[in-house]
């Protein structure tokens, strides 16, 4: 995000931390080794340039850091995630190493000493490239390269890389090329090689200007127009889910880890023919269907990007036009996938870019799929998790469960409610019609007395006007309310 722009020290200052000096290591800035390899990422020129390089499966060295009272075997989980991350964004692992520490490195996240074993494993694998599981500061990563001599990337390289080439619809195309550029910006250095391909064209630099200026300022133009084009896109979206509000169908979103089977689901309910593959992050888009639900009434479900342990911020920031659906909804589906090393692990990764994007507060329905490949992990989550579901999206076991507590959960939300709304109290007999369904009028000596379909937040804020007690959804349970 923006302001990640200016909280990382100065390359020179992070290397001339006095513990940093390291003799045995050559000079720090012997950039031969460097140039051998393609380099980090100044040296990158057109914006949406991926960082891992495909015309040949790379071979990766991953590396992690276990902190000071972290959990070496949730490490050891995020190392098995990050392979098969750099799997999906088409290079080969080739070792890991992993080292305990109190506290990062500021110089260079792992020790020097680390960082010193890790160019001896690169070299001796013949590796292009060093994949750090936790984020790396720009200052980290440039010192990280000049002794590694070769490209250090962190996690959040590899998700924007993934990102970059899964985006097909223009939307998602902007998103990850403003994420991209947003990591890129603080990264450019001052490179002989930066951009120096296409600099010298008449009026690219202004008098005084360095080609580092010149670069940044024409990233940060192209920053400004994909904002701006987002802003279109999204105040669009909106217009088009008021519209949708107006015909008062209720909205879902499928929310959930990569490859826990949101898109499979979304398929299986409708038939909405979304791409499913068992690769992370295969779609990207927020795809919208209308479903009947068995009670008649209908709902509109989106699926929408999948999310994973340290998600980057900047794509989270990107991905907000995107995300609407997830905040404006009614109910969210949260697909877990019980057939995963960490099932708890993935909903507190969802959990948290929820809480992030503002959706933290709309109501959760847990669905444990793959209960085809993991029944009794999927009957033991939903046994713990009270008023959750399990199915198997692939074969359809318990979907008929599943889209009867959607609808008992929807028609729980909406309440009936009568009115008595003084003659003098136009306004609220407004608010009642614009927020509501108005299913009934009659006039009374007081003033009107109306029957109103509501969501639990218009029914607030009616309250004082309210003269019943009951709900429909609590009828329709024959339950008392919770
Ligand atoms: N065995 C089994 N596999 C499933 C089930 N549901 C989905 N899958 C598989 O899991 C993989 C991921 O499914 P998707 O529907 O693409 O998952 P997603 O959550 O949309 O994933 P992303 O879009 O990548 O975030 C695919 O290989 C599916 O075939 C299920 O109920 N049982
Ligand atoms: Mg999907």
């Amino acid at each position: 995000m923006g302001d990640r722009l200016h909280d990382d020290p100065p390359l020179a200052e992070a290397v001339g931390d006095p513990d940093d000096v390291d003799p045995g290591d050559g000079p720090v800035s012997d950039q031969q080794g460097i140039s051998d390899h393609r380099g980090a990422f100044g040296e990158f020129g057109g914006e949406a340039t991926g960082l891992i390089d495909r015309t040949f499966r790379e071979r990766i060295v991953l590396a992690g850091v276990t902190l000071d009272r972290g959990d070496p075997e949730a490490s050891e989980a995020s190392m098995d995630e990050l392979a098969r991350l750099v799997d999906t964004a088409g290079a080969d692992p080739v070792a890991r190493v992993l080292q305990t520490r109190d506290a990062p490195d500021r110089a260079t996240y792992v020790g020097q000493g680390k960082a010193r074993e890790l160019r001896a494993v690169s070299d001796s694998l013949d590796a292009d490239t060093v994949v750090f599981d936790n984020e790396l500061t720009p200052a980290q990563q440039g010192n990280l390269e000049e002794i590694l001599h070769r490209t250090a990337l962190d996690r959040t390289a590899v998700i924007l890389d993934i990102f970059a080439q899964n985006a097909s619809s223009p939307e998602g195309k902007a998103q990850v090329e403003l994420a991209q550029l947003r990591y890129r910006l603080p990264r450019l250095r001052r490179s002989g090689r930066t951009f120096s391909q296409q600099g010298g064209g008449i009026g690219t630099r202004g008098p005084g200007e360095t080609q580092l200026e010149v670069d940044r300022r024409r990233l940060m133009r192209r920053v400004g127009r994909l904002e701006s084009d987002l802003a279109r896109i999204r105040k669009n979206r909106s217009t088009q889910s008021k519209a949708r509000r107006r015909t008062r169908n209720r909205s879902m979103a499928i929310v959930g880890y990569t490859n826990a089977g949101k898109s499979t689901l979304l398929n299986r309910l409708t038939d909405a023919g979304v791409l499913v593959e068992d690769r992370l992050f295969a779609t990207l888009d927020a795809t919208t269907r209308r479903l009947q639900l068995p009670g008649g009434e209908a709902v509109f479900v989106s699926d929408t990007v999948g999310f994973v342990r340290k998600l980057p911020h900047q794509l989270v920031e990107a991905f907000k036009s995107t995300l609407d659906v997830v905040v404006d909804a009614d109910l969210l589906v949260h697909v877990v996938d019980a057939s995963a090393p960490d099932p708890e692990g993935c909903i507190a990764a969802v959990r948290s870019v929820l809480d992030e994007i503002g959706a933290d507060r709309v109501p959760e329905l847990f669905v444990f799929n793959k209960a085809d490949v993991a029944p009794d992990a999927a009957r033991r989550l939903a046994e713990r998790e009270p008023g959750s579901v399990f199915v198997s999206a692939a074969n359809g076991e318990g979907i008929d469960d599943l889209l009867s507590t959607i609808g008992r959960r929807l028609r729980r939300q909406t309440i009936v409610a009568e009115l008595l709304v003084p003659y003098d109290r136009g306004d609220v007999l407004a608010m009642a019609h614009r927020e509501g369904e108005v299913l009934g009028t009659t006039d009374d000596e007081a003033g009107w007395r109306l029957v109103v379909r509501v969501d639990e937040g218009s029914a607030g804020r009616l309250a004082d006007f309210r003269v019943d007690e009951v709900s429909e959804g609590e009828l329709a349970d024959g339950r008392l309310p919770e």
